[in-house]
């Protein structure tokens, strides 16, 4: 596990975005002017490390805000809690949040009672909340990191998945089948699900289908390939094209893909910011006043994999979508 600072960290265009809360899993938003940013609010409950994360035991959700680069960033306080949600028992993970008229919305994936991860979904009239979750996890949705991609036409989508901790590999045909089950090292790797919302974005309109990452050949990323899926999808259109942004895991990268079509197939491109301090990787990309700006994480702040700080980073965007952190 990276203990240090690697040596080609990015140079961050801001400290940690908040201090005295630890924060990770940016998901950036921004409305009317503002850029909101929905992270995941990691807290030490004394939970036990293991291999399946549940060192990552997350209560509540904070929403941030700032109106300006150089203003303040505002911590609106606690937007929802895991004792307000009836289905969920366990582990807050990485949310997203989306707008459609007057209501905000905040997807959140966290453990029920039966020790499975399933995709809640809340409202509020303020993008900082409080927001009221629905009384039960939206159906046919599953695992984690949801995030909800709004394209020109108004659709949106909701896209999920992690593997290992996230328990991807524990469902077939989108039932729940509590066995870990990953494809042999030569077959295509496990896909995240993707699925359009209904118009009232609180239910899927189609059950999930798999988003396909695919190499210049076209073929399926194998299950053996470094760059395969893992968790923390998020999809932006940039330059017109849809670009497909997710964790590899355990090559400790955010690496990215361009495809045509919000459903894929994504055409893997590259990597976006190899590894920072702490195990995990994961982020969001969002234009902000015509600037291309990444939302990341890091534990370099705690040293502690588990006790993460938001960051950003500005990018450079090319005509065909192609992507780099500015480095000066
Ligand atoms: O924050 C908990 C989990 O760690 C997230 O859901 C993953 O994406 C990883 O960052």
């Amino acid at each position: 596990r990276p203990a240090d600072r690697p040596a080609d960290a990015p140079a961050a265009l801001t400290g940690p975005l908040v201090e005295g809360i630890w924060t990770a899993d940016p998901s950036g938003h921004v409305w009317d002017g503002t850029l909101w940013v929905y992270p995941s609010h990691d807290e030490d409950t004394g939970a036990t490390a293991d291999d399946t994360g549940s060192q990552y035991d997350m209560r509540d959700y904070h929403v941030l805000s700032l109106t300006s680069l150089d203003g303040p960033v505002v911590d609106h306080g606690v937007a929802l809690a895991i004792e307000d949600v009836p289905w969920a028992a366990r582990q807050l993970w990485a949310p997203d949040a989306a707008r459609k008229g007057d209501t905000y919305y905040l997807f959140f994936p966290a453990k029920d009672h039966d020790g499975v991860f399933r995709i809640g979904v809340a409202t509020s009239a303020h993008p900082a909340g409080p927001f009221v979750a629905e009384p039960e996890p939206i159906a046919g949705a599953y695992s984690i990191d949801p995030a909800v991609f709004t394209d020109d036409d108004g659709s949106s989508y909701l896209v999920t998945g992690g593997i290992l901790g996230g328990q991807l590999q524990r469902w077939r045909d989108d039932r729940y089948t509590g066995v870990d089950a990953y494809p042999a090292l030569d077959e295509p790797a496990l896909a995240p699900r993707i699925a359009r919302l209904s118009d009232d974005l609180l239910s899927l309109a189609e059950p999930t289908r798999p988003l396909v990452l695919v190499d210049d050949t076209g073929r399926p990323l194998a299950a053996r390939d470094p760059n395969r899926f893992f968790e923390g999808a998020w999809i932006s259109k940039v330059a017109g094209r849809y670009v497909f942004m997710y964790s590899n895991g355990d090559s400790h990268q955010l690496v990215y893909a361009i495809g045509d079509s919000p459903y894929g197939p994504f055409t893997y491109r590259g990597v976006l910011l190899g590894p920072v301090t702490g195990w995990t990787t994961h982020g969001s990309i969002v234009e902000w006043d015509g600037v291309w700006y990444l939302l990341y994480h890091d534990a370099e702040t705690s040293g502690r994999d588990h006790l993460r700080s938001v960051r950003m980073a500005q990018l450079d965007v090319d005509d065909d979508g192609s992507m780099r952190i500015r480095r000066s």
